[in-house]
């Protein structure tokens, strides 16, 4: 089964998701086929990407596969993650990819839209940040998208309450570029990537490098790095990390202790 659909058509590509039944989670094969899905589009000299997921859906991604979270005692954000391999492959794609949200956006999903160069979305669009909600420590380079995309108190709003943010507030916050009613969603997200295919395809591409190297230049001392890392090692090895994940599966509201 293929996780994505893709298209190519007057250079511009596109990804949509495919794995509905499942509410588009991102679990390894999806990513891997993501990552693949880009590789072809730079052969093609692609000068737009557009991420979205199928018409008419009411979840964009539900997030990293909580399935394929690892027991606890192990990183579950590392950096050879498929999810952040894939965000890694977006933020160096050389042309612009536009996320075309359609539905609501969950946890990991939420970075990997924000990693995106333009966010377009619906008034039925949503972006709620989930690692509180499953007892998962996120990682120093997601926090740094967030912090980048959204200033520190909307960042702590969003990871402390877990809960979504609405459309037009996120218009207001920065997170998306536009909002447009659905119908007119197809036409303005292509519309604006042919505007871009028809400009300097070397000069877009620099200027993105350019602004992923500067918006990334936070040094860190090995021995803050090494804080941060034994932070998130208390959270990963803890029991409320097993139980996020554990109520998850079993359908019910997590019940967390602080341990
Ligand atoms: C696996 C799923 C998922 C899913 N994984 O449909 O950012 S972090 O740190 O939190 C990071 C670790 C992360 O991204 O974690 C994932 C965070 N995501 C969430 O917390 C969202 C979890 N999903 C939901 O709250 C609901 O599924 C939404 C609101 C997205 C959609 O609700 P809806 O009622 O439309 P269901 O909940 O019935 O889900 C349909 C099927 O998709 C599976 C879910 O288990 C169900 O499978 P079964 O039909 O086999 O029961 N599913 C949904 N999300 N992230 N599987």
């Amino acid at each position: 089964m293929a996780f994505i659909l893709t298209g190519f058509n007057e250079n511009i590509g596109t990804i949509t998701f495919n794995n509905y039944e499942k509410r588009n989670a991102l679990n390894k094969a999806l990513l891997e086929e993501l990552i693949a899905a880009l590789e072809d589009f730079k052969e093609k000299k692609a000068r737009a990407v557009i991420l979205r997921a199928a018409k008419g859906s009411k979840v964009w991604s539900a997030g990293h596969d909580i399935c394929e979270l690892p027991k606890s005692g192990r990183d579950p954000l590392p950096y050879g993650d498929p999810l952040e391999q894939a965000m890694r492959a977006i933020e160096r794609f050389s042309a612009p990819v536009i996320a075309m949200i359609e539905g609501s956006v969950w946890g990991g999903a939420c970075e990997l839209a924000f990693i995106c160069d333009i966010l377009i979305g619906t008034p039925a669009s949503s972006f709620a940040i989930t690692p509180a909600r499953i007892g998962v420590p996120y990682n120093p380079s997601g926090i740094l998208h967030f912090i980048n995309m959204l200033g520190i108190g909307s960042v702590k709003e969003m990871f402390f309450t877990a809960q979504p943010i609405n459309a037009e507030r996120a218009e207001r916050m920065g997170i998306l570029n536009h909002l447009v009613p659905v119908e007119e969603l197809e036409n303005f997200t292509y519309g604006m990537a042919r505007r871009i295919a028809s400009n300097s395809p070397l000069c877009i591409s620099v200027i993105k490098e350019q602004l992923r190297i500067l918006c990334g230049a936070h040094p860190l001392s090995p021995e803050t790095f090494e804080r941060i890392q034994g932070l998130r090692r208390l959270v990963y090895d803890s029991k409320d990390y097993m139980e996020g994940t554990k109520a998850f599966l079993e359908k019910r509201t997590p019940v967390f202790k602080g341990d």
